[in-house]
């Protein structure tokens, strides 16, 4: 892959995959296909669902909230989640067959107790930067090359801000599995396409070196 191309992992997560507490349905069938594209890659970055526990995206933190509802918050709407993901807890580590020593850098999002931020390049209010984006410009990459979990949400929406900031981005569709809610991965697909995210499969990505 060239130079000004990194790949970025998102939330390859003990709590997103089967047995988790955000179990995305086959979620750890990402793990093989990532681990066989990361060696082609130069940067390779990590992200991290990294909450506090009590997070402001837990149904638990809202009295008579149901898990997977809606709720209206200052930065917008915001589906209320199973607790997961706590700093700290197991749940919150890499899936333990995920190679992650090449990893240049891990992004933690959702650290803010009071704000969700399922992209890596913006917390959910589309406004406070994680870094990631400087980081990026700072290294020389144009190209992002993405894959994990959840394609509708955590990959969506970093997949569309980093159409946002500037980058070229491809997602490995068979490197992403999604959660599925009422049409999300639908509306995933259609808005990633707006917004001019190119997919590829892992096959395809490999040939072209
Ligand atoms: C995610 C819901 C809540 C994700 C993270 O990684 O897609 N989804 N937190
Ligand atoms: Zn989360």
């Amino acid at each position: 892959m060239r130079d000004d191309t990194a790949f970025v992992i998102v939330d390859v997560q003990t709590d997103f995959c089967p047995g988790g507490a955000l179990a995305v349905a086959d979620g750890d069938a990402v793990v093989p296909v990532i681990n066989r594209l990361a060696p082609l890659f130069r940067t390779v970055i990590l992200t991290q669902d990294w909450h506090p526990a009590g997070h402001a995206s837990f149904a638990t933190s809202h009295a008579g909230a149901a898990p997977f509802s809606t709720i209206a918050m200052p930065y917008g709407p915001q589906v209320l989640w199973p607790d997961h993901c706590v700093q700290g807890t197991p749940g919150a580590g890499f899936h333990p067959g995920l190679e992650t020593d090449r990893a240049r850098f891990v992004v933690r999002k959702g650290t803010d107790p009071a704000i969700d931020s399922y992209s890596a390049f913006f917390e959910n209010d589309h406004t406070t930067p994680t870094g990631l984006a400087g980081a990026l410009s700072d290294l020389g990459i144009r190209h992002v090359v993405m894959a994990g979990l959840a394609t509708d949400f955590c990959v969506r929406w970093s997949a569309v801000d980093g159409r946002r900031v500037g980058l070229a981005v491809t997602l490995v569709e068979d490197a992403c599995r999604a959660i599925d809610l009422d049409g999300s991965l639908d509306a995933a697909l259609r808005e990633m396409h707006a917004a001019g995210v190119t997919l590829t499969d892992s096959t395809a990505l490999a040939a072209s070196g």
